[in-house]
């Protein structure tokens, strides 16, 4: 993977803020401002600023400082990953899972989607034992892995872990720990950063669904996320919802005809929009068409490759068939039939298949807290059409 950063001279360079607002994957009020924010990014700069001087006094300072969000070079244009042959870990792991769950205690949220995990550090895990939670997650959607030491084990171990699934996908805007780098995503929310309501201005409810970073030939797969400070008051959970669910539970009519069906996924997601805005964001979009129904890498098993936030047009379709299409999918895969909601907890460390499970942040807690996560995303294989060989549900 090529580092466009390095190739991209900054015309003006600052590091007046530290604070990236980086609370969700896609949007972002500011960074530190370079030649290509608009006015409009700069005042937002200095508003925060001037909020920062407030808000220090009124909240405790953060526990786990070192994971700071900074973006001391700014934005950068999203790296196109080239195609290449992945390595799927879960492939190759022993279907039992003896390495993962020979001294674990697991209890599946739902049936449907998410088990939790104790009595197991991730950190000392084998080869094979990493192997084994790619199975579990491509089967299981999302692992909620509690007590861990995960947050606690320094930026060179926490890397090496998620890289045995594969190369990581490093962000084109999100903030990272200060001497670390762009592989680490630090979502991030506080006085200063705001949160996701903040930013889609008025609506009657604020889940965002969707999959990271799907406009690229290969796929985010077994995705690590952890956190570091919960909200003072509760809430910001994050919700996940079963693809392959939501696909067995159509028709075996309408599955045939979403089997041929491909999606285009572009960079420019409502989310970088907002960040970049939409001329830069058009201007520097990395795109990939993918089938809409995909054969899980892993298990098999087909899945619903729907993405509300990047996959944003099926191919072939006029735009008001494309939009009716996929308003219904969108919809659908929202329903508390195969989703599960994620409480976190000190400790917890969430390791999720994005083939299996679409995501969404719930900000519902107090204005003004401090949440603050860590995520890392290996990329897997390019997803491949379902040919309709197993049939499911129904
Ligand atoms: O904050 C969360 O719970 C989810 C954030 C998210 O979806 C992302 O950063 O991509
Ligand atoms: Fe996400």
């Amino acid at each position: 993977m090529g580092d466009r950063r390095n190739n991209r001279p900054l015309r003006l360079r600052s590091c007046i803020v530290r604070h990236i607002p980086a609370h969700h994957p896609h949007i972002c009020l500011a960074a530190a401002p370079n030649a290509n924010h608009s006015l409009t990014d700069i005042t937002k700069i200095h508003h925060i600023i001037s909020l920062s001087l407030y808000s220090s006094m009124a909240y405790p300072p953060p526990k786990y400082p070192a994971y700071l969000p900074t973006r001391p070079e700014g934005f950068t244009a999203t790296i196109n990953v080239p195609r290449f042959e992945a390595d799927e870990p879960g492939l190759r792991a022993d279907a039992a899972k003896p390495e993962l769950l020979k001294n674990a205690a697991t209890k599946n949220i739902t049936p449907r989607i998410g088990t939790e995990l104790s009595g197991v550090q991730l950190s000392q895990l084998s080869p094979a034992g990493l192997d084994e939670v790619a199975l579990l997650a491509a089967e299981r959607g999302v692992l909620v892995f509690r007590d861990q030491d995960f947050a606690d084990i320094g930026f060179d171990r926490q890397r090496a872990i998620v890289k045995h699934y594969g190369p990581l996908h490093e962000h084109p805007t999100m903030g990272y720990p200060a001497g670390t780098g762009p592989e680490f995503h630090v979502v991030y929310a506080d006085a200063d950063a705001g949160n996701l309501r903040d930013l889609l201005g008025p609506r009657s409810s604020y889940d965002l669904w969707h999959i990271d970073q799907t406009f690229t030939p290969n796929v985010p797969s077994t995705t690590f996320f952890w956190v570091l400070e919960t909200p003072a008051g509760g809430g910001g959970d994050t919700a996940f919802t079963s693809l392959v669910h939501a696909y067995a539970a159509l028709s075996p009519a309408y599955q045939q005809t979403l089997e041929k069906l491909h999606v285009q996924h572009t960079s420019a997601s409502v989310g970088e929009v907002a960040r970049v805005g939409q001329e830069r964001a058009l201007r520097e979009a990395v795109n990939a068409v993918h089938p809409l129904v995909i054969a899980h890498p892993v298990t098999k098993k087909p899945a619903l490759l729907v993405n509300p936030t990047i996959g944003r047009s099926i191919r072939g379709f006029h735009a008001s068939e494309s939009a009716h299409l996929l308003e219904f999918l969108h919809d659908h895969i929202r329903s508390l039939d195969f989703s599960c909601r994620v409480r976190w907890e000190p400790g917890t460390v969430v390791v999720w298949d994005q083939r299996t499970a679409a995501h969404s942040a719930v900000p519902d807690f107090e204005a003004g807290e401090r949440r603050h996560m860590v995520r890392m995303i290996p990329y897997g294989s390019e997803p491949k059409l379902f040919a309709g060989v197993e049939k499911t549900e129904q």
